[in-house]
């Protein structure tokens, strides 16, 4: 059990991050931060202003699912939780950086019940970055049991690239095809148990999270549970040695094509510094 975000980055969590390629963390975020959160989050749903994708549902409408990327430049609780939290603290450690760009922040909106899942996915071949160090930190602000949870393959940082999958249809069908490397790997029936894929799953209260690498598999079954919502954000960074990298077949989130000059550290106005170890 860690309690406190800046302190959380043990030298034990380290090592299983490492290890596993994600771990989750109980209490790590004080409940006024859930409280803030929660607020960003319903702003988000009401507004709809930027880029959002809606999987179940649209604006307005009462049952949906919908991810909204790269909120925090107009809601203020997402931005001072970057800076105030102790959230960057936890990815420098973790991702053992010696500094860190927010690349930005993704909400994931389920209302209650409804179960269209997140396709297991690595999250950088879908990016325009690439690098070792990029880590995300998935912040559920309602209590989710195991069979709801973002689960994790254990160790698939190191299994190479897997082909994309289209998260409209809960991943049944292909996205960017063109775009995967021959040296992509058609993505097994995970949920069927494949030998060598350990799916590792922890139900988690308002204050735990999740934190991950850039490709390490990940997905949810969607929200089982019928009387609750199933709100979380995901806070993305890049650490050490992350770059741009150019994507023809398209990225998600998308930026125009002059952000991403290819081969250079990430940085800039966008994906500011938020972090640098023993600041
Ligand atoms: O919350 C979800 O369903 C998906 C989260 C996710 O894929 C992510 O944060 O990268």
């Amino acid at each position: 059990m860690t309690s406190g975000a800046a302190e959380a980055g043990t030298d034990d969590v380290v090592d299983a991050y490492w290890r596993d390629g994600a771990v989750y963390l109980r209490e790590a975020f004080e409940p006024c931060w859930i409280e803030a959160l929660t607020a960003g989050i319903e702003a988000v749903r009401a507004t709809s202003a930027g880029e959002y994708h809606w999987y179940v549902g649209g604006p307005g409408q009462e049952r949906v699912f919908f991810n909204a990327t790269r909120m925090w430049p107009r809601i203020d609780a997402f931005r001072r939780f970057v800076h105030e939290s102790g959230i960057a603290d936890l990815a420098g450690q973790i991702s053992r950086s010696t500094k860190l760009n927010l690349l930005w922040d993704g909400v994931f909106y389920r209302t209650e019940g409804l179960e269209q899942p997140t396709p297991w996915h690595q999250d950088a071949p879908y990016w325009p970055v690439e690098g070792e160090s990029i880590v995300s930190v998935w912040i559920p602000v309602d209590a989710v049991s195991a069979e709801s949870v973002l689960g994790f393959v254990r160790g698939s940082h190191r299994m190479g690239r897997f082909q994309r999958r289209s998260f409209r249809d809960g991943g049944r069908t292909a996205h960017f095809v063109a775009g995967d490397s021959d040296a992509a790997r058609p993505l097994p029936d995970i949920d069927a148990g494949v030998p060598g894929f350990e799916v590792v799953r922890a139900a988690m209260r308002p204050g735990d999270c999740l934190v991950f690498h850039g490709l390490t598999l990940h997905g949810s079954p969607g929200n089982r549970a019928r009387a609750s919502k199933l709100r979380a954000v995901s806070f993305r960074f890049a650490g050490d040695g992350t770059t741009f990298v150019h994507r023809p077949e398209g990225t998600s989130p998308s930026f125009p094509a002059e952000v991403q000059r290819a081969g250079e550290a990430v940085g800039g106005a966008l994906f500011p510094q938020v972090w640098c170890a023993g600041a």
